[in-house]
């Protein structure tokens, strides 16, 4: 990560772009609310769209401004932070994607052998060893299928926080989220949610409506969930059928960079627009109090990548996924012999779970498919599975779904003491587990 500030850094808390993040203790009213902001020295840039039916344990308000004269940088920051009015002020940091999307060979699937009901799609490829194997590493997908396979009307509304998505790829196209109220290409913004032709997504990092992929990553989480099942081309994704919303807070650069001003108007945006699930591929060692408080207060469950450094997270945390809220997920990554990937970080106290995360095979700009390893192809198999508990039970709590995720987790050796629960998702166990109680309750 490039990021060279840190909120540990107390003193001096100079930001190289003049910008500043201000979590306030209060919610603001009225824009006069923030003169004191201007005689303190800062312009007011924005106030992100944090409302309190969609974040509810968010106290105050969080906004960002610019600093007017740079030569004033100490005596300003220690006057704004002195403030009764202000909880924490942080430089508004950059963040680069972590190198994690390293191309690899392909690893063929065994055949597995049947011993409960499946239900497989005509596109399931033996590279998806993910899904299904003959090694007992998989997440047991065809089976898990025989209850859920996603849903797009009414189902769960997942999204992609990332580098955009190739909303016309054939196998993705079918399985985003439409905007039931923008009305496409006419430059006006419909619905009043504050962005312009916004029918698919979000660009946070540019501040439009277009999340079109400017790297690959995202296209290749996206499908993960996602790509569209049964539909004889290409994979399928957990989910056959659902609802991707596309958020891309990164650039379009060769390495990917992208802001904390940015990730909280994705997390903003996602939530307000009625993402259940958010799969955050993506961190750093840097650490924002506005960030960590828009996850936590947000009402959707958040899928985080444990990162990629092979570090004991425990010891070193890695952002988002160690903010450690209620509704949230730090994911490991194994391989196909059911082992902590190499590139894996881990941490017995901060890394809940983990998933396939080694050559993994899903969808690529352009129409195309490729392999990747990381973390950030763990997490989006989390999200999926998350995505079909919820279509089956589309009331689930976060507190519901975290249980049915973790009490489903296969415990594997090589895992013990690496992760919270010292196993993997298991997307048949975790399906068994809501249906149990669904037959309980009725
Ligand atoms: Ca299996
Ligand atoms: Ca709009
Ligand atoms: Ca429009
Ligand atoms: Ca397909």
């Amino acid at each position: 990560m490039a990021s060279t500030l840190n909120s540990s850094n107390r003193s001096p808390l100079t930001s190289p772009n003049n910008r500043y993040l201000v979590s306030l203790k209060n919610r603001i009213d009225r824009e006069a609310d923030l003169t004191f902001l201007q005689d303190d020295g800062f312009r007011h840039l924005e106030t992100f769209d944090l409302p309190e039916k969609n974040f509810p344990g968010l106290q105050g308000d969080i906004v960002l401004v610019e600093l007017k004269d740079s030569n004033l940088a100490s005596d300003a920051l220690s006057e704004l932070q002195q403030d009764p009015r202000v909880a924490f002020l942080e430089p508004d940091l950059e963040f680069e994607l972590a190198d994690d999307f390293q191309p690899s060979d392909p690893v063929e699937a065994e055949q597995s052998a049947d011993t409960k009901a499946r239900n497989r799609p005509n596109d399931l490829s033996n590279r998806q060893w993910g899904l299904d194997n003959g090694n007992s590493t998989d997440i047991d997908a065809p089976e898990a299928w025989t209850r859920s396979i996603g849903r797009r009307e009414n189902g769960p509304i997942i999204a992609v926080i990332d580098t955009g998505v190739d909303t016309s790829h054939p196998d993705l196209k079918d399985n985003l989220w439409v905007n039931p109220g923008e009305i496409p290409g006419n430059g006006r913004d419909d619905d009043g949610n504050g962005v312009i032709d916004d029918v698919h997504g979000f660009d946070a990092y540019f501040q439009d409506g277009d999340p079109e992929d400017g790297h690959g990553h995202g296209t290749h989480c996206a499908g993960i969930i996602g790509a569209t099942g049964n539909n004889r081309r290409g994979i399928t994704g957990v989910n056959w059928q659902t609802r991707i919303m596309p958020i891309k807070i990164f650039d379009n650069s060769e390495k990917p960079k992208t802001s904390s001003s940015a990730i909280l108007r994705g997390i903003a945006y996602a939530t307000n627009n009625g993402a259940r699930l958010t799969s955050n591929s993506w961190g750093g060692p840097s650490y924002s109090s506005a960030v960590q408080r828009a996850f936590s207060s947000s009402r959707a469950f958040h899928l985080m990548g444990a990162g990629n450094d092979s570090q004991d997270n425990d010891e070193k945390p890695f952002y988002p996924a160690s903010y450690r809220t209620n509704n949230s997920f730090s994911v490991a990554a194994v391989d196909r012999r059911g082992n902590l990937s190499d590139f894996s970080n881990y941490g017995d106290q901060t890394v809940d779970l983990a998933a396939p995360g080694s050559s993994i095979y899903s969808t690529l700009p352009g129409g195309g498919y490729g392999n990747r390893s990381g973390t950030s192809m763990a997490t989006p198999h989390v999200t999926g599975v998350a995505g079909l508990l919820l279509s089956a039970a589309p009331a689930l709590s976060n507190n519901q779904l975290r249980s049915l995720i973790l009490g489903g987790v296969v415990p594997k050796t090589d895992l013990q003491g690496k992760t919270v629960t010292g196993g993997m998702l298991n997307a048949d166990r975790s399906l068994d587990l809501l249906f149990r109680e669904i037959e309980r309750e009725s």
